[in-house]
């Protein structure tokens, strides 16, 4: 019997980043957990089955890692492993292939992508260097669970190398239709490589169709062989696939806590200090052009110009947090942004009103919950989305009631939480400004009831919700 417990399984998670912060604070070096909704979740898991994370521990040749994965080990209760990455990697399989490439096709957006051959061929190599890293530290008791885009191919190269316990995928962001699919050079590989898991998981139901469509069309042999309410089953040889789909959520008892402190009480009442009497309207996102910032601006703008009550009352916070920004389309994007929110600010700005606050870093815990609870609206437009959490961490920090939610209809939040946020398409710049005003006028029991009616679902389908059913729908036994 092994130090586990006969019969009880090891859950090994691996993602591309470890989920963890390094810093130096004098001479002593410290690591943390990050704050992401993913590592909140699963580390009560990891933690009964001292589970162990894989991941790239990010560049940096003097950290101690491994005194300070040991350290973290022996703190937190389960294990890190680090993957190292060359510099020349980084550039090919993270910033090549995985983000100038499955990114923007997977966002239905063409036109961003590149395809070379080279990124292609290290994307592949990596994902080889995690499936190695993986199979020096599985034992066939353990649960393999991999995440995301940039790691598609590493459950076959685990099945190269002989590992055969079940294998679980879950991919974060959207799978795109078979006619944007098919402009892929790679398409059958990775379509294949997806087919190497036992289990896969998507965001929403949209999303397993796109997928179910695209092996069925691209991989003639795979047959389906049922299609329930939670999975599509799939024969593919001797092997059985279940795809099924799975909202992703955010810890809502913790954030809605934390929203209600003192210190975010007082750090929201700042914010609006200085504008007595205006309502401010929130945009926070990555620097991303799946996000759709550009479009925002110039649905409020039109919103300014069509409804002229909305001038003087009415301000956008907009908060963009760097990201990738040696991605030569993302230094663009930063231009274009600079640009138009200065023009609108030209257009309109008055003494003791500026129409666009715009904030190009990002915000600590306490700030970016200030933010959520004080701005009346959110407005959350992205082109296409996997799920958004910005949507989901914005209702659970309305202590209040009396905030309204824009939201996209092309993100995967829009599924669950549509019947009671504004729904907008972010390409129709009429369309956005309409919705800033209804939202701007929304009487205050309707703001609230429909406020109760998003959080009450947030509440039920939080994400140690989401992980169980994951875990348990995947695996079905084993895990304590
Ligand atoms: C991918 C998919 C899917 C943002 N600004 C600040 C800050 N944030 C945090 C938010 C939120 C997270 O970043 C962003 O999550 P999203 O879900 O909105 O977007 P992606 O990063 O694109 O994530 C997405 C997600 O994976 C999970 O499956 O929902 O569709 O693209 O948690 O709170 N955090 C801090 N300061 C900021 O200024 N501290």
């Amino acid at each position: 019997m092994d130090e586990r417990g006969k019969g009880k399984k090891r859950l090994i998670v691996v993602s591309n980043r470890l989920p963890v912060v390094i810093s130096k604070d004098g001479e002593e070096w410290t690591i943390e957990p990050g704050s992401g909704g993913l590592v909140t979740a699963l580390a009560p898991v990891m933690k009964r089955n001292r589970g162990l994370w894989i991941g790239w521990p990010g560049s940096g040749g003097e950290v101690p890692f491994d005194a300070l994965f040991e350290r973290f080990g022996r703190e937190r209760g389960y294990g890190l492993r680090g993957v190292s990455i060359t510099d020349d990697e980084v550039e090919k399989y993270y910033q090549g292939f995985s983000n100038e490439t499955l990114w923007p096709l997977f966002h239905d957006l063409l036109g961003h992508c590149s395809f070379n051959r080279e990124n292609w061929l290290t994307y592949r190599q990596v994902n080889r260097h995690f499936a190695e890293a993986v199979a020096a530290a599985a034992t066939s008791e353990d649960l393999i669970w991999i995440h995301d885009y940039q790691l598609i191919l590493t459950g076959e190269h685990l099945k190269e190398m002989g590992v055969h316990q079940p294998l679980a995928f879950f991919l974060h962001i959207p799978f795109p239709s078979l006619d944007l699919f098919r402009r892929l050079p790679w398409k059958q590989e990775i379509i294949r490589g997806m087919m190497s898991y036992d289990h896969i998981g998507f965001q929403t139901l949209r999303d397993r169709r796109n997928f179910v469509g695209c092996v069925t069309a691209l991989l003639p042999e795979v047959e389906v062989i049922s299609r329930q309410r939670q999975f599509t089953i799939l024969r593919y040889g001797e092997r059985t696939v279940r795809a099924g789909h799975f909202a992703i959520s955010i810890d809502y008892a913790e954030f809605n806590e934390a929203a209600r402190s003192r210190e975010v009480a007082e750090a929201a009442w700042y914010l609006h200090e200085n504008l007595e009497g205006k309502k401010l309207v929130l945009g926070i996102d990555r620097l991303d052009y799946t996000k759709g910032i550009p479009e925002r601006f110039l649905g409020f703008e039109r919103a300014l110009e069509k409804y002229p009550d909305l001038r003087r009352r009415i301000s956008l916070l907009q908060v963009v947090v760097p990201s990738r920004t040696l991605v030569p389309e993302y230094q663009i994007l930063k231009e274009t942004l600079d640009q138009t929110a200065g023009r609108i600010n030209a257009r309109f700005s008055e003494p003791g009103w500026v129409p666009i606050l715009y904030v190009f870093r990002s915000l600590d815990r306490t700030q970016l919950l200030a933010h959520y609870r004080t701005s009346e609206i959110a407005l959350i437009t992205p082109l296409r989305d996997g799920m958004n959490l910005v949507a989901k961490e914005y209702c659970a920090s309305a202590v209040d009631l009396n905030n309204v939610l824009i939201l996209s209809e092309f993100a995967g939040a829009a599924d669950r939480m549509g019947s009671d946020a504004l729904l907008v398409n972010p390409y129709d710049v009429e369309g956005m400004a309409d919705a800033v005003w209804r939202a701007f006028n929304m009487p205050a029991q309707e703001r609230r009831g429909r406020m109760e009616r998003l959080q009450a679902d947030l509440r039920r389908n939080d994400v140690h919700h989401w992980v169980q059913r994951f875990l348990g729908t995947m695996f079905e036994e084993g895990l304590r």
